[in-house]
């Protein structure tokens, strides 16, 4: 039986995947690598030193940068992205998630946050979302990130569940497989065909209820 959610944050509880995407474009656009939709969908999820390299790659430009100067570009990134996160409010978070966040918190199911993001407790405190997730994952803590299944397992162990008894949210192709990987029933939200592999699929954040949820669980 499902007893608990581990969440994605930037894409399914709000709308930062686009900040995401802005920020990362001007850095490519800077090195000069080309930016494409591919590779706007394949960053999603990805930590943030690693889409760095692979914007470098997309650019064949890995080996133009020294260790440094690819932190400094990132932390440039950073910047842009915070610069983004400043102006959220409340009005960010994606429809249909506070109604669920309310439906799944008095249903009983544990909440936990499986977030690559080191700015996710900032990114909960805009949106005044903070009070339902006492457990966040800790990027930091992380060896490997998504599409590897540690911050999904990590999410279902921050809440004392095992992975069967959960349900994880998605809108990137790397966390859908984090999520199966780590024998999780997985939700992709968004494009179906970058998410053929979730258990569950919804076009929009807005049909995400425990009774759609049912309706596709078999
Ligand atoms: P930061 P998620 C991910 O968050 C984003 O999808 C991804 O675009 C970003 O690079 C990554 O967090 C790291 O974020 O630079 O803020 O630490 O989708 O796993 O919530
Ligand atoms: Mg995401």
């Amino acid at each position: 039986d499902i007893k608990g959610f581990v969440f994605d944050l930037d894409g399914v509880i709000t709308d930062t995947s686009i900040f995401h995407s802005q920020a990362w474009h001007q850095v490519a656009d800077k090195v000069g690598a080309p930016w494409s939709k591919e590779l706007e969908d394949g960053l999603k999820g990805i930590s943030r030193m690693d889409s760095l390299e692979m914007i470098l790659k997309a650019g064949n430009l890995q080996d133009k940068y020294t260790d440094d100067q690819k932190v400094d570009l990132a932390t440039e990134k950073n910047t842009n992205y915070l610069k983004l996160v400043d102006q959220m409010t409340p009005d960010n978070i994606l429809p249909g998630i506070k109604a669920f966040l309310d439906e799944i918190k008095n249903g009983g199911y544990l909440l936990s946050l499986a977030s690559a993001s080191k700015n996710a407790p900032k990114v909960l405190q805009k949106l005044n979302l903070t009070d339902y997730f006492p457990k966040i994952v800790d990027p930091k803590t992380l060896s490997k990130g998504k599409p590897d299944p540690e911050i999904y397992l990590k999410g279902a162990e921050l809440i004392d569940l095992k992975p069967e008894q959960c349900i994880g949210v998605e809108d990137a192709a790397a966390g859908v497989e984090s999520i199966n990987a780590a024998g999780e029933t997985s939700i992709g939200i968004g494009d179906q065909t970058i998410l053929k592999a979730a258990d569950i699929h919804f076009a929009d954040t807005s049909e995400m209820t425990l009774a759609n949820i049912e309706k596709q669980m078999n």
